[in-house]
């Protein structure tokens, strides 16, 4: 089916200890053994063997790098083709000589995520397992990549297929009821149709549970610090990020414009931002900078609203507290080192006990009575279970949603009587699109789309 060889870089650009250049397909040891010089011939090595040797330029005669080389022989490899990798010195030249001279010798340079799809369409990973691959190279923090490790390791297609066997027995059963009509009375077949969608409808819902917080793994939870000036906005951005990354100065509006870092805060992935301190303003570029944080402040997950406790609430405040009412909130009642005069119990009032957070930034206290108001909102002691099969990927979830709303027709078909071969249709519909998960179905096209979201290399 595939006949030609790829080869590609498959480490970073740019200076490293070593950098590997991969080389996939039936020609990958003959190809390289063209351009390898050493103790044996590549071709006589046995498959999972490593070798030291030279690579030169068949042409010239010159030596291009000093290298190791393994070897792995189809069928046990990331591709189920044969696999030659290369190990070059880390420089950028170097490699790139070497990857010219097996290009010259015929081996195509690699689309990106060629080799994986090739993993794919030779059968040793399905659709989901493939994607699992990018959310592996892209995780931010260590939980999701042990989601898309599990991911990559087939768990959530065991469950999707688990749920279309199961759609596939009741096709069978409404089948022989189509042909057979005298062997089974139309309720039964009803009541047997309701409850198989009842409980695949349950199974779906669940997996959809897990999307919200796949999101959040993947991504990190979109998180503004948000108040007026001078409250100690960028403070906690610095502590939070450990590092001086935001200028704080006793100067009113000194943060300008919307300065990001990823933190993590009890393992969960944070995108942080610490924005302008939101006020009336005459000053052109702090006018930006309000706008921008408005911005930010509609479009985050989570909000951490700073007050000066040592100060009463001010008007632009009342207005802001009215604004993220509906919000995930988290107040932090900072400065708690000088004397209190914030209207406590009212914040307490509007957003609940557990989301009113008094720290003192200066003083640093109170950063884990933070941490736990962060955890408690987003993962309420679920992501401590040992299931770490969450569905993350936005085309899981569409087609995931799209199998509900079939089952879900089906199910009501069923409950006014519709006759049962249109009820079939939805049942089918509800297995392809499931299928579409796993990449059962699926067209060459969004193939080409999905693989097309990897680096090269891999
Ligand atoms: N006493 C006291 N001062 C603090 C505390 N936290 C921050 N400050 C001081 O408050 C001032 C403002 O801090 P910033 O973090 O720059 O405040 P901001 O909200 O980012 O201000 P803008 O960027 O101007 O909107 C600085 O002088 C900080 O040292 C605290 O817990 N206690
Ligand atoms: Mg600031």
């Amino acid at each position: 089916m595939i006949e030609d060889t790829i080869a590609a870089i498959a480490t970073p650009m740019g200076e490293g200890g070593i950098a590997v250049i991969r080389v996939s397909g039936d020609e990958a040891v003959a190809i390289s053994d063209r351009v390898y010089r050493g103790k044996t011939k590549l071709t006589d090595m046995e498959s999972h063997t490593v070798r030291y040797g030279f690579i030169h330029n068949p042409k010239t005669g010159e030596r291009v790098e000093e290298v190791l080389v393994t070897i792995m022989r189809a069928p046990k490899t990331f591709t189920r083709e044969d696999v030659v990798e290369i190990s070059c010195h880390g420089g950028f030249v170097s490699v790139k000589k070497v990857l010219d001279l097996l290009l010259e010798q015929g081996a195509r340079i690699a689309e990106p995520g060629e080799f994986t799809k090739r993993a794919f369409l030779n059968g040793r990973i399905d659709l989901s397992q493939a994607e699992a691959v990018i959310d592996l190279i892209r995780a931010k923090s260590d939980r999701a990549f042990k989601v898309a490790l599990k991911q990559s390791e087939g768990s959530l297609s065991r469950q999707i297929k688990v749920l279309r066997h199961q759609l596939v027995e009741l096709m069978a059963h409404i089948e022989v009821n189509i042909d057979y009509p005298e062997h089974d009375v139309e309720e039964m077949t009803n009541a047997f149709i309701k409850d198989k969608c009842t409980n695949a409808l349950a199974e779906i819902d669940r997996l959809l549970v897990t999307a919200q917080q796949g999101k959040i793994l993947r991504e990190g939870i979109t998180t503004a610090i948000v108040g007026r000036p001078n409250v100690g906005k960028s403070s906690l951005m610095n502590t939070l990020a450990q590092e001086e990354k935001a200028i704080v100065t006793e100067i009113a509006g000194t943060t300008r414009d919307v300065i990001e870092e990823y933190v993590h805060v009890n393992g969960i992935p944070l995108k942080l931002l610490d924005t302008a301190g939101i006020r009336e303003t005459t000053d052109l570029v702090e006018q930006i900078g309000v706008e921008r944080s408005r911005n930010a402040l509609s479009e985050a997950d989570l909000i951490l609203f700073v007050v000066n406790g040592a100060e009463p609430l001010q008007q632009g405040e009342h207005e802001l507290i009215e604004q993220l009412r509906e919000r995930q909130v988290i107040v932090i009642v900072n400065k708690l080192d000088l004397p209190q005069e914030i209207e406590l119990n009212y914040l307490v009032e509007v957003f609940g006990d557990e989301r009113v957070v008094r720290m003192s930034l200066l003083e640093n206290q109170g950063i884990t009575d933070l941490e736990k108001a962060i955890a408690s909102i987003f993962f309420s002691g679920q992501l401590e279970s040992g299931d770490l099969t969450y569905v993350s990927n936005v085309r899981h979830i569409h087609l995931l949603k799209q199998a509900h709303s079939a089952l879900s027709e089906a199910y009501e078909a069923a409950e006014s009587f519709v006759p049962i071969d249109m009820i079939q249709i939805d049942i089918r519909n509800a297995w392809e699109q499931l299928g579409e998960i796993i990449g059962d179905s699926v067209s060459d096209s969004l193939i080409d789309q999905i693989f097309s979201q990897f680096c090269l290399g891999k």
